[in-house]
């Protein structure tokens, strides 16, 4: 029979959390793969992960083989093959972006340095806990030793978003939609480009028209989040947890030839996006690894987007190395 996968979760008392173990439960991350669930909470948390962990074992899963609750980064990481990072202080009300890139810093290094530490040789780690970009980044300083293509931030909601938006738009079925990318920050500043797009195998420019791919599209993809907050009363959860399915399985199989997804990596320097930073890139997987997709022409419009997006993470990265947290 297949070895378990060790699956570590931080924030898994959270909301995302609740939403994803269920699905785990049921073989959409793994497959038929039987899992380890390491929940790493915050103490406060740990008896509301205790809590999740005792629903768990009523979901009578045969994938689960066992389920552990801690406030230690390091028994969470443990052999670990599979990292995902979702908790994170979130911005309250009054709160400078200094102060909070500062807090999450204080989660993000410390869970850097355990993970680098005690997590399996083949450790791959996803970062959804915002700002993700950038703690992802601080994540992977603190874990020099592991190779940096393991490490990526969640923007596969942005690119369902876009996915979904340009599907509606046009008419068709989400399977007509291919080639889309979101560059840049998870964040307002995000590029969702359907420059590469195809709807079946028209081009999607073609298809919508420059005003609507340049301002409507863009401005609903990027503020898709708030409009959820607006509309549910809260921040998204389920469509969450079905971005890092959908993220985590691209990465095992791979994608359609001739597409690709989204995803947060560290750059290479690739289409001018400064080395070292963590930005979103059109993705593939090739042997369970993420490459950034190559030789995509870039015009103005996209350059300038780009570079907006990539100047926030500029911004961030620099105001973490001022606090000397880098
Ligand atoms: P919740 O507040 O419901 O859950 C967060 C959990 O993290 C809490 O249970 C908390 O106790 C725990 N936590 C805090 N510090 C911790 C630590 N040091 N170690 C372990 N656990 C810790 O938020 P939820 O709705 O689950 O969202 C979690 C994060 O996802 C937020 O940062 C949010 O901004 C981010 N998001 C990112 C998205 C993305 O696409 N990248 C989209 C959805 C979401 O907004």
């Amino acid at each position: 029979s297949t070895p378990p996968i060790t699956l570590a979760l931080s924030g898994a008392a959270g909301q995302i959390g609740y939403s994803l173990l269920f699905r785990v439960a049921s073989g959409e991350l793994f497959g038929r793969t039987p899992v380890r669930i390491r929940m790493l909470e915050a103490p406060r948390a740990l008896a509301a992960a205790a809590g999740v962990a005792l629903e768990l074992q009523d979901a009578a899963s045969r994938l689960i083989v066992d389920v552990e609750v801690t406030a230690d980064p390091r028994a969470a990481f443990a052999g670990a093959n599979v990292i995902i990072l979702v908790g994170a202080r979130p911005r309250t009300v009054g709160m400078e972006r200094r102060d909070l890139l500062e807090v999450n810093a204080g989660i993000f290094g410390p869970q850097g340095r355990a993970l680098g530490e005690v997590a399996a040789d083949d450790v791959r780690v996803l970062v959804i806990g915002n700002p993700a970009n950038t703690n992802t980044l601080l994540t992977a300083a603190n874990a020099p030793d592991v190779p940096r293509e393991r490490f990526a931030a969640l923007t596969r909601l942005d690119h369902n978003r876009a996915v979904a938006q340009l599907a509606l738009r046009t008419g068709v079925g989400v399977a007509e939609i291919s080639r889309l990318t979101v560059w840049g920050n998870h964040s307002r500043t995000q590029y969702p480009d359907l420059r590469h797009a195809l709807v079946g195998d028209r081009p999607a420019l073609d298809v919508v028209g420059r005003e609507w791919a340049e301002s409507t599209f863009i401005d609903v993809v990027a503020a898709r989040g708030e409009e959820i907050i607006r509309a549910r009363g809260g921040s998204s959860v389920a469509s969450t947890a079905t971005a890092i399915i959908d993220h985590s399985r691209a990465r095992q199989l791979g994608v359609r030839e001739g597409d690709w997804t989204s995803a947060g990596l560290i750059s290479d320097g690739s289409y001018g996006v400064p080395e070292g930073i963590v930005s979103s890139f059109p993705v593939r997987s090739v042997d369970g690894r993420w490459e950034i997709v190559q030789g995509l022409e870039i015009d103005a419009f996209s350059r300038a987007r780009i570079d907006a997006s990539v100047a926030e993470l500029l911004d961030e990265r620099a105001a973490v190395s001022a606090l000397g947290l880098l």
